[in-house]
């Protein structure tokens, strides 16, 4: 088996910067802007969430102007991302990552970010994936299934045999068209389409991910 990890939402917690970096620009262009339309942010590309902003605000952009807000909102959740440390790693990750290492399971990252290498780079996790996958490489976003299928290339296994965890619809979307076994970290109401849902890593257990590993062979 090999497993592949979202990282925003199921590694650290980063929505709390993207809010305030996604608030900061709607402010600057006049577009109410709250934490809950910032739900549906999660997992969705940078671009993506651009396009959203200008749809809730009924309004639209030159070209060269979605580019530099592109730019602008980026150095603004760039300055958060300085701040960030291993405190940021969500509850029982260190755990899953260490006994998953123990036992020679190869891990990939799988996320829509651009900014995933710095981040896995300030919370200490680098090490741990043999293969990371992330915006900069994928031209298909999730839900479609890309960024998982490269990630799986790069650990030589095949898809039904990789376990991802994810904490947005679309990427537990992306991992079933895939053909993997997704396990949706976080509510079961939105993620209620995933094979398995924890609210998190602790509620797993290191001995559930064991009898999925061993069932699998
Ligand atoms: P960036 P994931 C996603 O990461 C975030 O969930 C989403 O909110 C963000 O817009 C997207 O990355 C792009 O991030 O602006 O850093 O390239 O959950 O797929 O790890
Ligand atoms: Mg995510």
């Amino acid at each position: 088996m090999a497993i592949i990890f979202d990282l925003d939402g199921v590694i650290v917690d980063t929505t709390r910067y993207h809010y305030l970096a996604w608030k900061k620009l709607a402010d600057e262009l006049g577009i109410p802007f709250t934490e809950s339309d910032n739900e549906h942010f999660k997992g969705v590309s940078r671009r993506r969430c651009l396009e959203i902003l200008l749809e809730i605000g009924n309004t639209s952009m030159s070209e060269s102007e979605f580019e530099s807000c592109l730019v602008r909102k980026n150095e603004d959740y760039l300055v958060y991302v300085e701040t960030m440390n291993e405190e940021e790693i969500l509850p029982g990750v260190p755990e899953v990552l260490n006994h998953l290492k123990q036992r020679n399971v190869p891990m990939a990252l799988g996320s829509a970010s651009k900014n995933a290498r710095v981040i896995l780079e300030k919370v200490g996790l680098l090490s741990y994936f043999q293969a990371i996958v992330d915006g900069t490489q994928v031209t298909a976003a999730k839900p479609d299934p890309e960024v998982f299928l490269q990630a799986a290339d790069f650990l030589n296994a095949e898809n039904e045999m990789c376990i991802v965890f994810e904490d947005a619809q679309a990427g537990i979307e992306a991992a079933n068209k895939a053909g993997m076994t997704s396990i949706g970290i976080g509510e079961k109401e939105i993620l209620g389409h995933a094979d398995y849902v924890f609210t998190d890593f602790n509620e797993m257990g290191i001995d559930w991910l064991n009898d999925l590993l061993e069932k699998a062979g």
